[in-house]
């Protein structure tokens, strides 16, 4: 009788039918509750990976569910379809990236349908097509008309050779990722969006996230990075810069300036040093604290000190060229080696004018934070510390931990725990944030100095010199300045006609594309040919999927309606710039008044990686799982050696295309694989065995489902327990996104169901288990209730409910007396509350007769045993 079930066949007819009857379109007016799903759309970059099963199948499980429950629910998908590759494509293959993109849409797509995902795709949206790019180019006017959008000179990495900006990522130990050419740093007018005026607000809202991650909050926290420092001034010695002779390193007293290491960028100059016209250079520092144990001071190579000792000193001036090859990253920074040129120029201590300290040039300070110039602490800061070590300069305790005190510091890592202060005169003996307001507030009260607040959190630059991107809607003119299009001027749409076999923006060479007449004076005049930064298109696309009229970017009463997204899901890769920007375009509009939503995405589930083990060839070349049998290299014969596991990954070759897979297996094999074996924060490996076992599951929750046959006679109370128990525990489980325990819940009530003799009890169990997979293996759930003579979708069917009595782990027998003598007998559910104990008795009709309506005087519960209630 058992057949088997066939998944290929089953898969696509069940697919034709949601499609055919458009189950999963979402109604906005239906007058259910509003729940939003939502997974991070993905980059059409070719093909669907690993990754994105793993989590399209999650928030599938969650939007199945709770629709199930009663709600509508919001699932839908769409593409992050601008960006760099689809250029590369361009430059590579000779493919116009647009038909590049759409090609990977219309594969990726139909690999997503095979996998039965419940998503509204009559929503779908591609960011490249001017039906969403225009709607966003409208919002762009919208926060340059509230003054949220300014241009400014800023840095950028040049490749000389293919004439175009990099991105940080695409500067490869100073090179440009593709030419290989040594990168500069050049200074370009670009357009910046004001994230910097919603720092508190973005920091504070983090407070409210209780359905984030402590991680990804601590994470936005630090990016944002508020920190309460002192800005002050150091006096520069006129006439210095020669003959400042050091005493040893690490005496009891005064941190003296050290005479300079050998080094070929370490000149003192000759003479009077230029200081810029400056008698002072002011610092920035969150370590007031530290401040004696500061033995150097440093500028950014863009300082007015070091630019005007350049114009004079070409040492200098190549020292400066020098800083501006290295990469601009937080993370280049910290791991580069910290360089340094010595002035010559002296700054005097604050505190003691007799401490001279060296003023250097150092490739870590950088111009856009604080005021460019810093003080340096080696024993109290790692950057400080390999500076000073590099260039023997003292290195001085001024924090002890326990009573450490000697100020001789040693070893190579600095200490940036918490302490008390030693070797600092009045300060010793305070815990550092009692010695910052002593130093923050003398330096107020003497006035050099000012308490202040600065967040680490920098104005989003939004330019790319790119053609793959939402051009910014803004018309140059030589008279006017910079001028905004006009509204009914959009969507800007980008050229078609473009070509990539020459560097350089491609809206920059067209003929005829840029030119056009100045808005307000009608002059000729420039497009802009900058593209916005693709994370401008995702901040917002949330909100184009909950609501998508043709003429304006979204109605704001449905889009309210749906926002805040309840769950996010995807990978912790976009803990800071996605979440943040998203964070902050939301706050964006409601600031000018359009859309009165405070947080974007209210849950957020960052998934783990699917992973896989790696092999290497006899010759150390990565090879593919699909070229190894039995440790053998099929190609070559050779033995292979297995590396460790590892996320997913094309450059290690360790990938497992997921469409053969659901072609073997099937769509809910595949699913229920990516659901069952890790919890789904952590590491997903996969294995063979793995994905075989789920598909045999399938099989065996087929035949059991199938072969209902028998005698629907008489009651099982044991498996009636059973069955409620999971009803109840798999919807606490998904809610809580915890797939894998709801899973193994799965397993055993199938079990159970297995074991049990034919009952009316046996029957009911299989009709509600069908409906409990039907959220993850939705194919087979299909075909099973439709075996069953269902004529309506189990995709509509309600979730079964709940019989909270068969919950109940244990039963008790009271006795119930009144005055001692009893007069019923109830059962309980063991150990419940003496409350519900009382309520249960007073409820009882014997009771009720024979307390004729007058409430007892006393009543004594004795836990699972007794109810005496005393008239
Ligand atoms: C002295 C000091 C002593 C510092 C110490 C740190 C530790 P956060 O807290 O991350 O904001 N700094 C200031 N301006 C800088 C710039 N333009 N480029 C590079 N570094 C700069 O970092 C603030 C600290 O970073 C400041 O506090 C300063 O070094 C450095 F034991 O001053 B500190
Ligand atoms: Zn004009």
């Amino acid at each position: 009788m058992a057949s088997r079930f066939n998944a290929l066949k089953a898969d696509a007819a069940w697919q034709k039918v949601w499609d055919d009857s458009r189950t999963f379109e979402t109604k906005d007016d239906s007058g259910k509750p509003h729940s939003y799903v939502l997974e991070m759309f993905p980059y059409p970059s070719g093909r669907i990976h690993m990754g994105h099963v793993r989590n399209y199948t999650m928030g599938d499980v969650l939007a199945r569910y709770r629709r199930m429950r009663g709600d509508e629910v919001l699932h839908p998908m769409g593409w992050d379809a601008f960006g760099m590759p689809a250029e590369n494509a361009a430059m590579e293959k000779g493919v116009h990236p647009g038909t590049w993109t759409r090609a990977n849409i219309a594969t990726m797509k139909a690999q997503l349908k095979r996998l039965g995902f419940a998503l509204d795709w009559s929503r779908e949206l591609a960011t490249c097509e001017p039906d969403y790019y225009g709607h966003e180019q409208a919002l762009f006017l919208d926060l340059f008309a509230a003054g949220l959008v300014y241009r400014k000179e800023s840095a950028v990495n040049w490749d000389p050779v293919d004439m175009t900006v990099l991105a940080n990522e695409q500067v490869i130990d100073g090179r440009g990722w593709r030419s290989g050419a040594l990168v500069e740093k050049r200074k370009l007018s670009q357009w910046f969006l004001k994230i910097t005026d919603f720092a508190d607000e973005l920091l504070a809202g983090l407070g409210a996230l209780d359905g984030w991650p402590d991680k990804v909050k601590l994470m936005q926290e630090n990016w944002i990075g508020k920190s309460q420092g002192l800005k002050f001034r150091f006096e520069l010695l006129p006439g210095t810069g020669r003959g400042t002779v050091g005493e040893a390193n690490g005496g009891g007293g005064a941190p003296p300036a050290s005479p300079p290491a050998e080094s070929p960028l370490h000149h003192p100059t000759d003479g009077p040093p230029p200081h810029a016209g400056e008698d002072h250079v002011e610092v920035f520092t969150t370590r007031p604290d530290t401040i004696f144990g500061a033995s150097f001071v440093a500028v950014a190579a863009d300082h007015p000190i070091a630019q005007s000792l350049a114009a004079a000193n070409s040492d200098a001036a190549d020292f400066i060229a020098l800083c501006k090859r290295g990469g601009t990253t937080a993370a280049e920074i910290e791991t580069g080696e910290k360089l340094g040129f010595d002035t010559g120029i002296v700054a005097r201590h604050p505190f003691d004018a007799a401490i001279e300290l060296p003023v250097y040039i150092a490739n870590f300070v950088l111009m856009e934070y604080g005021t460019g110039a810093v003080f340096g602490v080696p024993a109290h800061d790692q950057r400080d510390l390999d500076f000073a070590r590099k260039y023997a300069l003292p290195v001085r305790r001024v924090v002890a931990d326990g009573d450490l005190a000697d100020p001789l510091f040693e070893g190579d890592e600095a200490f940036t725990g918490a302490g008390t202060l030693v070797n600092s005169r009045f300060l010793d003996g305070l815990d550092i944030d009692a010695a910052k307001r002593v130093v923050v507030d003398r330096a107020e009260g003497e006035g050099w100095g000012t308490g202040s607040t600065v967040y680490r959190l920098r104005d989003w630059g939004v330019s790319r010199q790119r053609y793959w991107g939402t051009p910014i809607p803004i018309i140059h003119c030589d008279a006017c300045g910079a001028v905004p299009v006009a509204k009914d001027q959009l969507p800007i749409v980008l050229p078609e006609d473009v070509s990539f076999d020459v560097p350089g923006n491609p809206l920059d060479r067209h003929p005829t594309w840029k030119h056009v007449a100045c808005p307000s004076c009608g002059k000729d005049a420039r497009r802009e040919t900058d593209t916005l930064d693709t994370f401008a298109d995702s901040s917002w696309y949330f909100i184009r999927f909950a609501s998508q009229p043709k003429d304006r970017p979204f109605d704001r009463r449905i889009a309210e309606s749906w926002l805040p997204v309840g769950q996010y899901i995807g990978g912790v890769e976009h803990a800071i710039l996605h979440l943040l920007y998203a964070r902050f375009w939301t706050r964006a509009l409601k600031h000018i008044g359009q859309l009165d939503v405070a947080e974007p995405f209210t849950g957020l589930f960052t998934q783990g990686m699917v992973t896989h083990e790696t092999y290497k060839s006899a010759d150390g070349r990565w090879i593919g799982p699909d070229d190894v049998r039995d440790g053998i290299e099929t190609a070559t014969g050779q033995p292979v050696t297995v590396g460790r596991v590892e996320k997913m990954s094309k450059s290690k070759k360790n990938t497992v295309d997921p469409e053969p897979i659901v072609d073997q297996y099937g769509a809910d094999a595949t699913r229920w694989f990516m659901l069952s074996d890790s919890p789904p924060e952590r590491d997903l490996p996969w294995s063979e065995s793995g994905i075989e076992g789920a598909w045999r599951f399938v099989q065996r929750l087929w035949r059991l489902i199938e072969g209902t046959a028998g005698s629907n006679e008489g009651i099982d109370q044991a498996l009636d327990r059973k069955l409620h128990q999971t009803i109840a525990g798999i919807g606490t489980d998904i809610e809580a996104l915890a797939f894998n325990k709801a899973v193994a819940k799965i397993y055993e009530l199938v079990t159970a169901i297995e074991r049990a003799a034919p009952s009316r009890s046996r029957d009911a169990a299989i009709r509600d288990l069908i409906l409990l997979v039907s959220p993850m293996v939705p194919h087979v759930a299909e075909e099973a209730w439709a075996a069953r003579g269902n004529t309506s979708l189990i995709a509509d069917a309600p979730w079964p409910a709940v019989d909270p009595k068969l919950l109940v782990a244990d039963e008790v027998t009271y006795a119930i007396q009144v005055n001692g003598k009893l007069r019923d007998k109830l059962v309980l559910a063991k150990g419940m509350s003496r409350e519900a104990v009382e309520a249960a008795a007073l409820a009882s009709d014997k009771v009720v007769r024979i307390l004729d309506g007058k409430p007892p005087r006393m009543v004594i519960v004795v836990p699972d045993r007794l109810v005496n209630l005393v008239a």
